[in-house]
C-alpha cells in the first residue's frame, strides 16, 4: 500500500558546500510537506546497516566511509505519489546523467557524493524513516 510518505537524506558534500536551503526549497517548492527532521552524523556502523542492501556492490566501502563523514539532515517528507515523485525531484544517481532543474544536477559534485538521497520503495521509506525517527518526532 502507498503511503504517500518518503525519506531523503542531505548529504555531506551538500552540507559541508552550504545547500541544505536550497534543497530544502527545491523540496518545498515541489509540494512535499516535512513529516520529521534532525540534523546528525551517522557512526560508520550506522551508515553500514542504513546501507546494508548494497553490502554487495564495489562501492559499499566507500558509501559507507562517505556517508559518516559529516553531518547530514534526515527527513521524512509527504506528498501524493512522494516515493516516485521524489526520484523524479533528485534525479538520476549520476549527476551528469541527472535531468536539468534535478537536486542533483543542481548540487551534487559525483556519482558517490551526490548531494541526496531518495528512498526507492514505499517499503524502503518505511525501513529508512523508523532508521532515524520515533513515532513522536513525526508531526
Ligand atoms: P540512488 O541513491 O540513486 O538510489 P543507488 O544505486 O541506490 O543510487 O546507490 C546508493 C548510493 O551509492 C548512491 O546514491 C551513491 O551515493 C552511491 N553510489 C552509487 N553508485 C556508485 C558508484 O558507481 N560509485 C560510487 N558510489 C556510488
Ligand atoms: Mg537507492
Amino acid at each position: 500500500m502507498a503511503t504517500n510518505r518518503t525519506f531523503t537524506m542531505i548529504k555531506p558534500d551538500a552540507v559541508e558546500n552550504n545547500y541544505i536551503g536550497g534543497i530544502l526549497k527545491m523540496i518545498n517548492e515541489a509540494g512535499f510537506r516535512i513529516v520529521a527532521m534532525k540534523y546528525t552524523q551517522l557512526s560508520e556502523e550506522a551508515a553500514g546497516t542504513f546501507y546494508e542492501v548494497h553490502k554487495e556492490r564495489p562501492f559499499y566501502g566507500e558509501l559507507v566511509s562517505y556517508m559518516s563523514s559529516g553531518p547530514i539532515v534526515a527527513a521524512i517528507l509527504e506528498k501524493e505519489n512522494a516515493v516516485a515523485d521524489f526520484r523524479t525531484l533528485i534525479g538520476a544517481t549520476d549527476p551528469t546523467k541527472a535531468d536539468e532543474g534535478t537536486i542533483r544536477k543542481t548540487y551534487a559534485k559525483s556519482i558517490a557524493a551526490n548531494a541526496v538521497h531518495g528512498s526507492d520503495s514505499d517499503e524502503n521509506a518505511q525501513v529508512e524513516g523508523d532508521f532515524y525517527f520515533s513515532k513522536l518526532e513525526r508531526f
